[in-house]
């Protein structure tokens, strides 16, 4: 019996796509490293979502064999969508991945989470041997955090205490809980948690690892120190 894919025409990014030719050009660059048994780490984010649909054109093209481990239930989406089957991080390691970022300094540090996935895309970033950051231009700044704020992700129940340390430690500018569109509640993450979108006056090489060290926190968007290579055009 032929089985035809229902999610495969549920196939489209939500909303625009800002600077497509050129995540289409990464898109495909990032598409030519597949090799057949691969174990491969997939991000969110547009330029993910363009990088998966030339590596799953690849895939059936070339009856190639890989297994993707997604970092949001969108990306799992997309994958079942392209027929591109999905295993977890508790069965098998990715030898590589790809993901997007929101921000990338000259040292090649990261913000990301945007989308909310910062905590699954840490996760699969970290246990990937190298994980190819698919970016812009529009991506590259000089000092990090001057378009975007750095995104965590806290525990509901330790919004106050991280809130509080936050602004102990660091005295942001500006800590705003991420609200739902509909402006009904706030986001609340795949993990059941909330996210602060907080702006710092400077963002310094430590960061990382004492926001992370707050009890409350899951993880912030700073990818400082990861085994990363940046694909830009
Ligand atoms: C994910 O998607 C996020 O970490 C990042 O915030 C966002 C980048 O989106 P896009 O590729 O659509 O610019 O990678």
């Amino acid at each position: 019996m032929t089985w035809n894919n229902p999610l495969a025409k549920t196939l489209k990014w939500s909303g625009e796509i800002s600077n497509q030719a050129q995540k289409e050009r990464v898109a495909q660059q990032v598409s030519s490293f597949v090799e057949d048994g691969d174990v491969i780490g997939v991000g969110s984010g547009s330029t993910a979502f363009l990088a998966l649909q030339a590596i799953a054109k690849r895939v059936t093209e070339e009856s190639l064999k890989i297994q993707a481990i997604p970092t949001s239930k969108e990306a799992a989406l997309n994958c079942a969508a392209l027929n591109v089957p999905v295993t977890t991080l508790t069965a098998a390691r990715p030898r590589w991945g790809f993901d997007g970022a929101d921000e990338v300094d000259e040292q090649s540090r990261l913000i990301k989470g945007r989308g909310g996935a910062l905590f699954a895309e840490k996760l699969v970033i970290a246990s990937s041997a190298k994980t190819y950051i698919l970016v812009d231009k529009s991506k590259f700044v000089k000092k990090l955090g001057s378009v975007f704020a750095v995104p965590i992700e806290v525990d509901p129940r330790a919004i106050h205490l991280v809130e509080t340390k936050l602004s102990d430690y660091f005295d942001p500018q500006s800590i705003t809980l991420r609200m739902a569109v509909s402006k009904d509640g706030p986001v609340i993450t795949e993990a059941g948690n909330l996210l602060l979108d907080v702006r710092f006056s400077e963002i310094i090489s430590t960061m990382e690892k004492e926001i992370s060290a707050i009890p409350g926190v899951i993880e912030s968007g700073l990818f400082f120190d990861y085994p990363i290579e940046i694909l830009s055009v």
